[in-house]
């Protein structure tokens, strides 16, 4: 009672809670508690706290040695200092990612731009070892100013290969050659191109606008309710939201005019106080939940998947090629990969005692788990798959010759005394059938009949009328004498009869 009742509130609780968080749900029916499977996928958060920060080239971190700086706002009040051996005036890498207490505010700065014309350059790349799915915007805060000119490169493979995610500048056509646009001007047509935007690289003042943005969020709601239905159809579109790695090429930074002061490089730098990677683990729907192994993310991946990605079948689930899970049909989606039962039965049952899944009302003659084995009275057909439909065939036991209706795994079952035969519908030599293999008496090779008399259906001698014995070996001996000659036969036949095994009858007959 208790038990149904748990069932229910679990099943409410698949109801009521958002699309793709529940991966799966014990229901109640007639053949007991079942699970349902869905479609699942973990909650989108910040990532900040497992993201790995590298900075480059070696250097570019200010105060080794120690440097003065001045600010776009007030370029001649140069007494801020950036000293790597100070904590108070450190600005190392992993102040992008910290929690800011007290409202003070920190972050990461670089080397002044003291060797113009030379560019400054500053590569900032993020990982995470875990493929991740883009859920909202990234943003940047940059102190200080933003670049005027910058690129964000994405990596789906922990950094092998990059490709461009988004450029941006203050004038697009100088700085790559591209026309700008903006993320708003997108149409579902569109949703994956690789834009420049003027939008987050003007001067606004040191105190306007920090952030600069991938806006993923206008890229998603461009379709709306059919979100999903995109995700699933669209060559493209999930790996254009997903990435392993991410890096800022930081290109040129904020000038604060139009054109750098060469008599005041010290101004011109870059500066980070924070980085947003608001994702979620990317586990091919197979899983709603992301776990630290070893200090990198892992999904906990449901459906019979494993894997960092669950993007494997489990050992033992082979039988079917992996799939990712479908968005569709909405709102759970297609888990596509249910207990494995070879396609004999789509149904699967949580035994709660043993705590196993199995495969319910296995069809096609199989049985098992998984409905990997046939059931009593067939046999594995291993010329076909096992998740052929005719993987079984029936043993065909005779009912007759054989001992029971069960077959060995080459389809031969187990004969009675006499019976031979895969099938035990035959007899041996020696043997003949009726109702079953029985010993014969009389044949035309070994037990021939004797003196002329004749074998009838392999049961006895219709012996002629001076003649008797199972063979018709002796001769009737009225009056005890002139047997000879039978005589002589008969010792014939009797040492015959024992090198067959026969016994007893033949004893009978004449004495000398
Ligand atoms: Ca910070």
């Amino acid at each position: 009672m208790l038990h149904a009742a748990l069932l229910m509130v679990l099943h409410a609780l698949a109801r009521t809670r958002g699309q793709y968080e529940l991966c799966k749900s014990l229901v109640s029916t007639d053949d007991g508690a079942v699970w349902e499977q869905y479609a699942c996928q973990p909650k989108a958060q910040s990532t900040k706290e497992y993201m790995r920060i590298r900075v480059e080239p070696p250097g570019i971190t200010c105060g080794n040695p120690p440097e003065r700086f001045c600010t776009l706002e007030n370029p001649y009040l140069c007494s801020d200092e950036c000293d790597a051996s100070n904590p108070d005036l450190a600005h190392p890498p992993q102040l992008m990612k910290d929690r800011e207490r007290g409202g003070l505010l920190t972050y990461w700065q670089t080397v002044t731009w003291r060797r113009y014309p030379e560019p400054l350059l500053a590569n900032i790349t993020l990982s995470w070892n875990k493929s991740l799915e883009l859920a909202g915007d990234l943003q940047v805060v940059f102190e200080y100013g933003r670049p005027t000119a910058m690129a964000l490169d994405k990596s789906l493979d922990h950094g092998r290969t990059w490709h461009p995610y988004q450029f941006y500048a203050d004038d697009c056509a100088e700085a790559f050659g591209m026309s700008p646009r903006r993320a708003a001007d997108l149409v579902p047509g569109n949703a994956t191109r690789v834009i420049c935007t003027e939008e987050y690289s003007r001067w606004v003042g040191a105190k306007g606008d920090k952030v600069v943005r991938f806006e993923a969020r206008k890229r998603l709601a461009l379709f709306g309710e059919g979100l999903y239905a995109r995700l699933e159809n669209t060559k493209g579109l999930r790996d254009f939201f997903t990435f392993t790695n991410l890096r800022l090429r930081l290109l040129r930074p904020a000038l604060g005019g139009t054109y750098v002061q060469r008599d005041n490089l010290l101004k011109y730098f870059y500066a980070i106080s924070n980085i947003e990677v608001p994702a979620r683990c990317k586990c091919n729907l197979h899983g709603s939940q992301c776990v630290l192994v070893n200090g990198t993310l892992h999904c906990v991946c449901e459906h019979n998947t494993t894997g960092q990605d669950c993007q494997r079948c489990k050992r033992g689930f082979r039988a079917k090629s992996w799939k990712p899970g479908s968005y569709l049909p909405t709102p759970h989606g297609l888990p596509n990969t249910y207990c494995e039962c070879y396609g004999h039965s789509n149904r699967c049952s949580y035994i709660d005692y043993l705590n196993i899944i199995t495969c319910v009302s296995c069809k096609h003659n199989t049985r098992g788990q998984n409905c990997q084995h046939c059931r009593w009275g067939f046999y594995r057909n291993v010329s076909v798959e096992l998740d052929d439909e005719s993987v079984c065939v029936e043993c065909g036991c005779h009912q007759m010759g054989s001992l029971h209706d069960r077959c060995n795994s080459t389809g031969f079952c187990q004969c009675k005394k006499g019976a031979a035969g895969a099938k035990c519908d035959e007899c041996l030599p020696g043997y003949h059938w009726r109702q079953g293999c029985q010993l014969n008496v009389c044949d035309e090779e070994l037990l021939v009949c004797q003196n002329g008399g004749t074998c009838e259906q392999n049961q006895r001698c219709l012996c002629p009328a001076h003649f008797q014995g199972v063979l018709c070996q002796h001769a009737r001996c009225e009056g005890g004498s002139m047997c000879d000659h039978a005589s002589a036969s008969a010792a014939a036949a009797l040492s015959l009869a024992l090198l067959l095994g026969l016994s007893g009858a033949l004893l009978l007959g004449c004495a000398p």
